[in-house]
């Protein structure tokens, strides 16, 4: 079979058979025993990598705890710089990386590179903004008093990421963090454990260059028992989680009891709507897209198309001819659309969903199929499915991490839609497509989309990095990327200097010695 470059692309990322999981940077540590990554492209075994073990748990922290006392006394601006530099590695291994997430993950390369892509933006956003950790000045209500507010590093952040997006999201919380002057300790999901070996392979070197301390930038590796380590850690005072809304409930839980914060970006049920002013090739494009790229595993992934009935027929139709254009197949070659589901609980996750929707009367309109024969050895690919549901039903409220789309139907006015829209319990993203101005400012009001992302003429999914990514309700409330989500990576201090001989009482108290 053509292997389309993936060892060459290993070799230069620093991706061996046998990987150490644990590292501080440079130093490695591989004691634990060993679990594999096997690429649901073909079913091969990519690498095999150490699972962290407690001592190595507390090695990690000692570096790390150890690097935050030197590593916050750089200058924002300084440590800017060596995201900068970060940035300029990434450029010039993005096409092997992009290969590698696509080979271990299964997107398409496109979306492969896409995602590499992310990283370079996100550290281009944090260099610029290692000179704009802006906080305020106020006006004190005493004479000859001054106010203002500051901010500071905050410490160790833990991150936990998902297989999905197995090296933008790290990126997106350890680009931020570097420049809150943080050092970052990080999980990456087990499904996608090569990703992390590379990714700290690049950070390791640059770090190495730049004569810093190992501990800046640390990698642990292991199932949801290492995640807990972190979770339970009291000198973790951040945790960034991104995964299912199962996963975010317990790590929320195990910060909150010690009073530690989570930033959550958790599933999310994306929607479109579709009003009787949509324009269709765009719908068409973004839904598809929406629907089956990634293979529906995107947590932005278009789940439901609510559309309205005069539409109805047209939409349906259109979408149903795009899918029977969708080539299927290895996700390195770029004639492919769609490449395969992470593993095979995926593939029994959808085929379980799709015997349920039609149990709770679902119509399907394109069949889904688990794919077999040539080039489908892993047994993880599968066909996009489309199928006429009501959102009431219980599988339409869950998010099946899957190309299914559930094409929904609502009469009447945009508030009708909008309803169908806000009814489930996630809240990450969503999107109208309409060329009517009233229809988009109502989905945009205070009375319209309750989502953290809400779009107009554009799918759910492909955020840019520059505004905040997350949503609402059981997404979780986490705000990551760009806009001021770096805040959460920082303690913010109030000042009140007093440059007088008295010492007046806030609020006029007078107390006479
Ligand atoms: C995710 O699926 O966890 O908006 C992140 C998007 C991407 C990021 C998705 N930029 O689809």
């Amino acid at each position: 079979a053509k292997s389309f470059g993936i060892h060459g692309a290993l070799q230069q990322l620093g991706v061996r058979l046998e990987n150490p999981g644990t590292s501080t940077g440079s130093k490695t540590f591989g004691s634990g025993e060993y679990f594999s990554s096997h690429s649901p492209v073909d079913g091969q075994l990519i690498g095999k990598v150490t699972q962290t073990t407690v001592d190595e748990y507390a090695k990690v922290m000692e570096k790390a705890s150890s690097a935050f006392l030197e590593w916050r006394l750089l200058p924002a601006p300084q440590r800017g710089e060596i995201v900068r530099r970060f940035g300029e590695k990434l450029r010039e291994l993005k096409e092997p990386l992009g290969k590698l997430v696509s080979y271990e993950m299964g997107k398409s390369y496109q979306e492969g590179l896409g995602e590499v892509q992310e990283m370079i933006d996100i550290c281009d956003f944090a260099v610029g903004l290692s000179r704009q950790l802006h906080g305020l000045t106020m006006h004190s209500e005493r004479p000859g008093h001054r106010m203002y507010e500051q901010y500071h590093p905050l410490g160790i952040v833990g991150i936990i990421s998902a297989f999905n997006f197995p090296v933008a999201v790290w990126a997106w919380n350890t680009a931020l963090a570097w420049v809150c002057g943080d050092v970052c300790v990080w999980k990456p999901s087990e499904k996608t454990p090569l990703c992390g070996i590379a990714c700290q392979n690049i950070i390791a070197d640059v770090l190495k260059k730049n004569n810093l301390p190992e501990g800046i930038s640390c990698l642990i590796n292991g199932d949801y028992k290492v995640g807990e380590m972190m979770t339970a850690d009291q000198h973790i005072p951040l945790v960034s989680a991104t995964g299912s809304i199962r996963m975010g409930k317990i790590v929320a839980q195990a910060v909150a009891a010690r009073l530690g914060k989570s930033l959550l970006e958790l599933g999310g049920n994306n929607a479109i709507i579709v009003t009787p002013d949509a324009d269709i090739k765009m719908t068409v494009i973004g839904a598809v897209f929406g629907a089956v790229g990634t293979a529906g595993q995107r947590c932005t992934s278009t789940r439901r198309l609510i559309v309205h009935e005069s539409m109805y027929d047209r939409v349906k139709n259109a979408i149903v001819d795009a899918y029977k254009q969708l080539k299927i197949g290895n996700p390195l070659d770029e004639n492919m659309h769609v490449g395969p589901l992470i593993d095979t609980d995926a593939v029994a996750m959808y085929e379980a969903s799709l015997r349920k929707v039609v149990q709770e009367g679902g119509k399907v309109l394109v069949e889904g199929e688990v794919l077999n024969g040539a080039g489908f050895e892993s047994g993880c690919y599968v066909k996009p499915a489309i199928v006429e549901a009501e959102n009431s039903y219980e599988t339409v409220q869950e998010e099946t991490f899957a190309p299914i789309l559930y094409l929904l139907k609502y009469s009447g006015n945009v508030e009708n839609a909008i309803a169908q829209q806000n009814g489930v319990v996630q809240g990450l993203s969503s999107a109208i497509m309409t060329n009517n101005l009233r229809e988009a400012e109502r989905f945009l009001s205070v009375a319209g989309s309750d989502c953290g992302i809400a779009n107009v003429n554009i799918g759910t999914s492909g955020a840019e990095i520059g505004g905040a990514f997350g949503g609402e309700k059981e997404t979780g409330g986490g705000r990551e990327s760009g806009s001021d989500a770096w805040k959460i990576y920082m303690r913010r201090q109030t000042n009140t200097i007093n440059y007088t001989t008295e010492l007046p009482l806030a609020q006029g108290i007078k107390f006479n010695l």
